[in-house]
């Protein structure tokens, strides 16, 4: 009954909107993380072509399961493959190379690569370092240092063939890419067993808060979620312009039907009443 609760004052019910908020933010941010535990950490493998990146999938895969050929831009489309890194499962994305487009096939191949970098949790952005840096690297370069921050994948730089003369600038790569390089073959498999160790550390950091709570788990519950927490800023700027608290009541429903959208037919009333009741409507 109405008459048992106390009407919150506006900043006391700014604080509660503001707690409400926060918490709703912080269970948005597990949302990686839980499609982490749905599809495994993604890695992508990005570069130009005949840079190493099959060669490379095969090394970490332990076996010929990619095509390599001397002949550029073979790998047309991507190659997905599934291992476990300490217990947590991997997909590693070869991708076609990264240049102008020669033809339909590879334009596509070059379009799949970004795409792949941009759905990845980390990206291996493969130089060739008998080579030197060409405008293609320096593109694809810039290109993920764009999609890196804020929470965009973690790019590693590798760079392959460490068994021929080094003719890459490798301290303009580290500069412009701010990450310190990875030196490897992937003909000699020298250095594999360090680039698995460095992506596993990256492992370890985005799953930090892995076990620590709930955590988000579907798009869906994502994009209810995402409306509560609008329909609650909303409520905070209704209350902050000291406006009638029927407009503060308007966006709370909107905020309880986007949650109860969200656990559906399971939905807990009495904790949702417990918590809509906080925000007692004065008449
Ligand atoms: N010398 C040397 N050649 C390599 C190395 N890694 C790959 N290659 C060669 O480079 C060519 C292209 O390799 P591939 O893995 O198909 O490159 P991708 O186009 O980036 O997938 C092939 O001839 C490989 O044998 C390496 O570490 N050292
Ligand atoms: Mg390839």
């Amino acid at each position: 009954p109405e008459e048992e609760l106390d009407i919150l004052d506006n900043s006391a019910l700014a604080e509660k909107l503001h707690k409400l908020q926060y918490k709703t933010s912080k269970l948005l941010d597990t949302y990686g993380v839980g499609r982490i535990y749905r599809e495994g950490v993604g890695v992508a493998i990005v570069g130009r072509p005949n840079v190493g990146k099959s060669s490379l999938m095969n090394c970490l895969l332990e076996r010929d399961r990619v095509i390599v050929t001397e002949k550029p831009g073979t790998t047309r489309d991507t190659v997905e493959e599934t291992l476990q890194i300490e217990g947590v499962a991997v997909r590693i994305i070869d991708t076609a190379g990264v240049r102008e487009a020669v033809d339909e096939a590879e334009r596509m191949g070059a379009k799949r690569a970004v795409e792949a970098a941009r759905e990845a949790d980390i990206v291996l952005l493969i130089l060739d370092g008998s080579e030197r840096l060409s405008m293609d690297d320096i593109n694809l370069i810039d290109e993920l240092r764009s999609k890196e921050e804020p929470g965009g994948p973690a790019i590693i730089p590798v760079v392959n063939k460490s068994d021929k003369v080094l003719r890459l600038e490798a301290d303009d790569v580290e500069k412009r890419t701010s990450h310190v390089l990875s030196r490897i073959s992937a003909k000699n498999n020298d250095g594999i067993d360090d680039l698995r160790e460095r992506i596993s550390a990256r492992i370890d950091k985005l799953g930090e808060n892995l076990y620590d709570g709930p955590v988000l788990t579907r798009e869906r519950h994502m994009e209810k979620l995402n409306e509560m927490s609008h329909s609650v800023g909303r409520a905070m700027e209704t209350v902050k312009q000291g406006m009638s608290r029927e407009f503060v009541a308007a966006d709370l429903q909107d905020a309880k039907e986007a949650l109860g959208e969200l656990t559906g037919k399971e939905i807990d009333e009495m904790a949702l009443e417990k918590i809509f009741s906080e925000f007692c409507i004065g008449k």
